[in-house]
């Protein structure tokens, strides 16, 4: 892509001026944050002109366009990204260089936007990167939150949660246009009137407004020239709360009511699976959604569009059930605005939307009481009853004489409390309904929506998650990068699939020792940043183990803990047992709410300081848990990974994203028959995969015939040991009490069957132990990993979208 600033001088010219006349410093006087935003609106001001360009060209085009709803997006940092897009950070880093200031510096200024809880918001992000790259016309539609997930801290090994004020500072990425707010109306009651055509129609009288107002970001594809665009929306209070300052004359009850407004998008909710029922989450998700339909159809649709085109013109991704409400909120739109017939409208309203479901946790999917609902969303609530009304009835001619399978596809659940079911809401309604890898939408298929699926049997598909190879391994290992490039040429990170050509390389000394020394010098780099950071200090020379997700019973961290709790007891028993040193990594943030998950980060902690404090260990074992795993966190963890820790139940993770991200840097992963697992391991063949544990049939049969727990503590001696010690107080100073709820839980019900799992598991990493020694063969696995993780690009998963759901294609540059 030609660029006009891809020469050093020029470059530099344009920077100092930034800093200039865009900070009003010169540069002797500049803090770390102007250098940062003058570089951030030198690389802004380049991709400038090719977004106006793409946004002109999309709607000239008359392209269907994909809209992305989410209520995540989990960014990480912008200026690399936005650098590596456009070509220029060589150029930028020599004229940081020229100038004697620090690249380093000026990129950690950077706090990254973390408008997300994790695997979901994440995809979200590569998504939207993806779509940019293949050129396709799409917009994501989402919340600005003004903090976005706590950051973690430690106290005496517990999580503490701060704000996370991203804004403190400013963002130079968004561009705010408070002229463009929509109006989304809340609460209040309907009524009925006659149209002047006589029909008798639907209003409804809403109670109070907020205004929602948008902020735009760029988002640039790779080396394509083309730069899409994602939309935040941000709550502001109207001139009606304004009003209120005059009319009862109560200035104090007025900046309250301004606040209650501006609340909505304060604040992300940190739970990543249990959705709590709150009516101001219910508040987020309807002020997004009607925010961003209104916009796309009168600001990207244009004034006169005919909603009747809408399916020609566009497919509305539900990015899981948070922006449900988006379909009652386009049939009020198309009956209650665009006076279109109910049966008309629904017929729209099928062919617009798309599901993908990302879990399989019955806890996890979302259901509103309708008491709720009705008050907030009042006609919303009637339509969804209509709707279901409607499908009801469909159903009772299919199945006449099954009236219990038709009352329990009902979209409205009747126990504990009458409540709307979004993810049947979204099946009724969705043209297609995708899970996220192999496994996972079988489950959906055969499990969580088998009648739904028996019913619409064409309805169901799978699209097997993806990552970014421009941010995960361009950006975070660009050691690994430049080794690639070398060996098999440019163009492999928008074509990732060409990393096979490495295949021929796994056998090549040379080339086996340049990989060698990169995760070195990867191990190095994060022991540097760790040590600054936390003031943890890594050995080197060991076997880097890495566990990173979010912390929950299902994902098993604690099976993991009962692992390294084994290989000390070991030690202790042995102090002369040859065993390959490692450094166990953790990074995982818990919701606020969830109890035992902050009770296991207690204990992870607990656990490694008094493996720090033994001197049997010796150097061998070592646990780090640096705190607030992020984004930015990971693109230096990932690339230092030897080992990719991925031991859910099987049947539990719907795909997983980390475990690709730690293949295509060369970990190789230990995992059970779960989520993409089970597609890696097809991928890297099973001599490169240490798999263990149940499968999900296995797992099925278990519960069926009433698991217990306590038989396989009673007879296995060293899960007796481990257990017993952490039961016993050895990890919190002779106090039985502080981690009994633990041991507890997995003693007498053990929901996620970890001990079941154990002694597989156990085997597995001593195999592990077993095959790090031969350095050689050790690495020749990893490098097939890195060749055959190609299918794991968020590229191909797009491509997936289109041809399975979205039946959109690419507009190219004219
Ligand atoms: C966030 C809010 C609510 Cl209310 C519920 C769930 C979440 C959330 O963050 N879910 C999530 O991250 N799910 C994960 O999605 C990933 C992407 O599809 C999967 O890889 C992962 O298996 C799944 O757990």
């Amino acid at each position: 892509m030609p660029s006009d600033l891809d020469d050093v001088e020029r470059f530099t010219e344009e920077f100092l001026k930034r800093l200039q006349f865009g900070q009003g410093v010169a540069l002797p006087r500049a803090t770390k944050n102007d250098l940062y935003y003058a570089l951030a609106r030198t690389v802004r001001q380049q991709l400038m002109a090719r977004w106006l360009e793409t946004v002109q060209r999309q709607m000239q085009a008359k392209a269907k366009v994909v809209v992305y709803l989410s209520a995540e997006y989990l960014l990480g940092r912008q200026l690399d990204n936005a650098l590596l897009a456009s070509g220029l950070t060589d150029t930028a880093e020599a004229a940081i260089d020229g100038l004697g200031l620090d690249m380093q510096t000026i990129r950690d200024t950077e706090v990254e936007p973390g408008l997300g809880n994790g695997g979901l918001g994440r995809l979200a992000a590569c998504f939207i990167d993806s779509l940019a790259t293949l050129r396709i016309p799409a917009i994501g539609y989402g919340i600005r939150y003004e903090y976005g997930i706590f950051r973690q801290t430690f106290e005496d090994g517990h999580q503490v949660e701060q704000p996370d004020s991203w804004l403190t500072l400013g963002s130079p990425w968004e561009f705010p246009h408070p002229e463009m707010g929509v109006k989304v109306p809340f609460a209040g009651h309907t009524e009925k009137y006659l149209g002047e055509d006589g029909r008798e129609r639907t209003r409804w009288v809403n109670d109070w407004e907020v205004i929602g107002v948008p902020y735009n970001y760029m988002v640039p594809g790779y080396r394509t020239g083309n730069v899409n665009t994602l939309r935040l929306w941000s709550a502001r209070a109207t001139q009606a709360f304004d009003l209120h300052v005059f009319n009862n004359g109560d200035y104090l009850q007025a900046v309250r009511s301004q606040a209650f407004a501006e609340n909505i998008s304060k604040v992300l909710y940190p739970e990543d699976s249990t959705p709590q029922g709150k009516e101001l989450r219910l508040q987020q998700q309807y002020f997004f959604v009607a925010c961003s339909l209104r916009d796309f159809l009168t600001n990207v649709m244009g004034p006169g569009f005919d909603p009747r085109k809408l399916p020609e013109r566009v497919i509305f991704q539900l990015n899981d059930t948070h922006p449900v409400i988006a379909i009652p909120e386009l049939m009020r739109i198309l009956v209650d605005e665009k006076d279109i017939p109910w049966d008309e409208a629904l017929d729209i309203c099928r062919q617009c939307f798309a599901y993908t479901c990302h879990t399989l946790l019955p806890e996890a999917l979302e259901v509103w009481p309708v008491e709720l609902l009705g008050r907030l969303l009042p006609r919303h609530l009637e339509i969804i009853f209509r709707i279901n009304d409607d499908f009801l009835a469909e159903l009772r001619e299919a199945y006449p004489d099954d009236e219990l399978r038709v009352r329990s596809m009902s979209i409205i659940q009747e126990h504990p409390e009458r409540a709307v079911r979004m993810a049947y809401l979204a099946t009724v309604v969705g043209a297609k309904v995708n899970g996220v890898a192999e496994l996972h939408s079988q489950l959906l298929r055969d499990k969580v929506l088998s009648d739904f699926s028996a019913y619409w049997p064409d309805k169901f598909t799978n699209v097997t998650n993806g990552i970014t190879p421009r941010r995960f391994i361009g950006l975070a290992n660009p050691a690994l990068t430049e080794l690639i490039t070398d060996t098999i040429g440019d163009g492999w990170l928008r074509d990732l699939g060409r990393l096979v050509e490495l295949e021929p390389h796994a056998d090549d000394p040379a080339f086996l020792d340049a990989f060698a020394a990169i995760k070195v010098g990867n191990r190095k780099r994060l022991a540097g940043l760790l040590e600054r950071r936390d003031g943890i200090v890594l050995p080197q020379d060991a076997m880097y183990d890495v566990m990173v997700k979010r912390l929950h019973e299902y994902k098993r961290q604690t099976l993991k803990l009962l692992h390294i709790v084994t290989l000390y007891q070991r030690l202790q028993e042995n102090p002369d047992l040859d065993i390959v040193p490692r450094v166990f990594l953790f990074g995982a943030k818990a919701a606020p709410g969830y109890w035992i998950a902050k009770q296991t980060i207690a204990l992870i902690n607990a656990v490694g300081r008094v493996i720090d404090n033994d001197p049997i260990v010796a150097g061998r074992l070592k646990v780090a848990f640096p705190a607030n795993y992020n984004v930015t966190l990971a693109e230096t963890l990932i690339p230092a990974a030897d080992l990719s820790e991925q031991i859910s139940l099987a049947g539990k993770e719907a795909s997983g994203t980390g475990n690709m991200k730690l293949a295509l840097n060369g970990a190789l992963t230990i995992g059970t028959l779960d989520g993409a697992n089970v597609e890696i391991l097809q991928a890297v063949g099973e001599e490169n995969f240490f798999l263990f544990g149940l499968t999900e049939p296995q797992v099925h049969a278990i519960y069926e015939s009433g698991y217990q727990p306590r038989e396989y503590f009673q007879n296995n001696p060293e899960l007796r040991k481990a257990l017993g010690a952490i039961a016993s107080g050895a990890f919190s100073d002779g106090n039985r009490e502080a981690f009994a709820p633990i041991v507890d839980s997995l003693l007498h019900e053990d929901r996620f069957l970890a001990l079941a799992d154990y002694q597989s598991y156990i085997e597995a990493q001593d195999r592990v132990d077993l095959a790090y020694r031969d350095t050689r063969a050790w690495n020749r696995s990893a490098v097939l990993n890195v060749a055959r993780s190609g299918f794991f690009s968020s590229d191909r998963s797009i491509q997936d979208y289109l041809d399975r759901i979205w039946n959109a294609s690419p507009v190219d540059a004219s």
